[in-house]
């Protein structure tokens, strides 16, 4: 078919950025040939809006060794999409003082780990590659995963090559040390040698990674057609913070510097920005996702921006959370979170958030619960966002309309949500006892229990609104 001059220039591609250019918005001009320095797989909006962009200021100061091979482990659309379009795709960045689009060009390949594994394990093990950076879970890694790094280290390892940094950006707590014992113990099976050159010339860092990255909507794609001129499938909106957390353990120890000079911090322990991270943003995070669920409030801006949940989720980080942690100025990341949080330009969707909350709630808030019991704390918070996770999982809202839950436990825990629905002390009997998602401890702490199930009869009874605002003035009284 002859391709008309006109559809030529209706999609973002290289050909596009003199123009881009022209209209004042920030494009690559670094080239964007040649082998891949990292490898990344997860190719989801996180990692474009986020290490690919700190990628890209790298390539663009010159750096040639931060190209990224982009790899999706299953879903073809999105490689296919970005691949059509050279890599290449637009970020909406969007600050109190405004919005500016970027184009990203760290992404130079693209492949998928389920149709073209092959070309993964040969990337893990070309001699240009110099990191792998995964985004893949927020549940842990399973052993499929493993095998498919250990066969490109095998590789690697038996082409004489030195060892990679394998830096998980997951949403995992210790990160590079859940990474580590994948690998070794994938590695371990083919050679005994092979998981001790993984252990000893690879390098794991511990690292969080934070920002905020709404799943693309069909409006910010539109928005980015109008902004850009041209159509990008692969569009995103972000907000101007961002933050890298990564621990000082390299292959090569001069990256230290590299990644520094381009805004990451590099910490001898990630541990006190990780907790924060996970417990007071993550946290915060799904008690609004549930809440606003279940209440009829579709994005995290319209939640916080209700005085009755500004204060709740002000008081869970004051009260209950940020004493436990010890991240340096907790309270400052605090202030930033609630700003955050309220940021216009990001539609952040909650059920968007509320997705696999079965996975999710065990990182963000069961260890928030035990800290706080042991030192004296109170939970009530806490207990509050734990019962509107049990009222969210019923399926549908106050004003009477079903939603899908995205979970892979839905069917079960709706059922149980639905067979209790009213009697809120067996609800928390038959959901706060799942050790699945809530550990071993919680289960059996009477006291917990209790303070959930007079949550969440006071959710059933008042709507959550009204339970916030009664919660609230009850422990203002206190
Ligand atoms: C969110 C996170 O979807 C979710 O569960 O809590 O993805 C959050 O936006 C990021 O961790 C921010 O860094």
């Amino acid at each position: 078919m002859t391709i008309k001059p006109a559809e030529a220039a209706t999609r973002l591609g290289s050909a596009c950025l003199p123009a881009l250019a022209a209209r004042g918005i920030p494009v690559p001009t670094y080239p964007r040939q040649g082998a891949p320095g990292v490898v990344h797989l997860g190719l989801g909006a996180f990692h474009r809006a986020h290490q690919a962009l700190v990628f890209d200021t790298l390539l663009q100061r010159g750096d040639t060794r931060w190209g990224v091979l982009g790899v999706a482990m299953r879903s073809t659309q999105l490689a296919d999409a970005l691949t059509e379009q050279g890599g290449l795709y637009a970020v909406q960045v969007a600050s109190r003082a405004g919005s500016q689009w970027q184009v990203g060009g760290a992404i130079w390949q693209t492949a998928v780990a389920s149709r073209e594994p092959a070309q993964v394990v040969q990337a893990i093990a070309a001699p240009s590659t110099r990191w792998l950076t995964l985004t893949v879970t927020e549940k842990g890694y399973g052993p499929e995963l493993g095998r498919l790094i250990a066969q490109g280290l095998a590789a690697r390892h038996a082409a004489g090559l030195p060892g990679l940094t394998m830096a998980s950006c997951d949403n995992l707590a210790h990160n590079g040390r859940q990474l580590q014992a994948l690998c070794v113990n994938a590695a371990r099976p083919r050679s005994p040698a092979l998981a001790d050159w993984v252990e000893r010339s690879c390098a794991f860092p511990n690292s969080m990674v934070d920002r905020i990255v709404p799943a693309a909507t069909p409006q910010r794609l539109a928005a980015a057609a109008q902004a850009l001129g041209v159509a990008d499938q692969a569009a995103l909106g972000t907000e101007a913070f961002w933050e890298w957390v990564i621990e000082r353990r390299f292959a090569d120890p001069g990256d230290a510097d590299v990644l520094a000079a381009a805004g990451v911090t590099v910490v001898d322990d990630v541990a006190p920005f990780e907790d924060a991270k996970l417990r007071l943003l993550n946290g915060s995070h799904t008690a609004m996702a549930c809440l606003g669920a279940v209440a009829g409030w579709p994005v995290i801006g319209e939640c916080i921006t209700q005085p009755a949940v500004r204060s709740f989720i002000h008081g869970l980080m004051t009260h209950e959370v940020g004493p436990q942690l010890s991240r340096p100025d907790w309270a400052g990341y605090r202030e930033a979170l609630l700003a955050r949080f309220a940021n216009p330009a990001l539609q952040h969707s909650v059920h968007q958030i509320a997705t696999d909350s079965s996975q999710k709630i065990p990182q963000r808030w069961p260890p928030s619960v035990l800290g706080a019991l042991s030192a004296g704390l109170p939970v009530d918070r806490l207990a509050f966002a734990a019962a509107a996770w049990m009222r969210y999982v019923r399926g549908c809202d106050e004003q009477g309309h079903a939603y899908a839950m995205n979970d892979p436990m839905a069917g079960e825990l709706q059922a149980l949500a639905q067979t209790h629905a009213g009697d809120a002390a067996a609800s928390v009997q038959a959901l706060g006892t799942l050790r699945v998602i809530w550990g071993e401890a919680l289960p059996d702490n009477t006291r917990w229990l209790a303070l959930v199930a007079r949550q969440l009869d006071r959710i059933e009874r008042l709507g959550v609104l009204a339970a916030l605002t009664q919660l609230q003035a009850e422990l203002d009284d206190a």
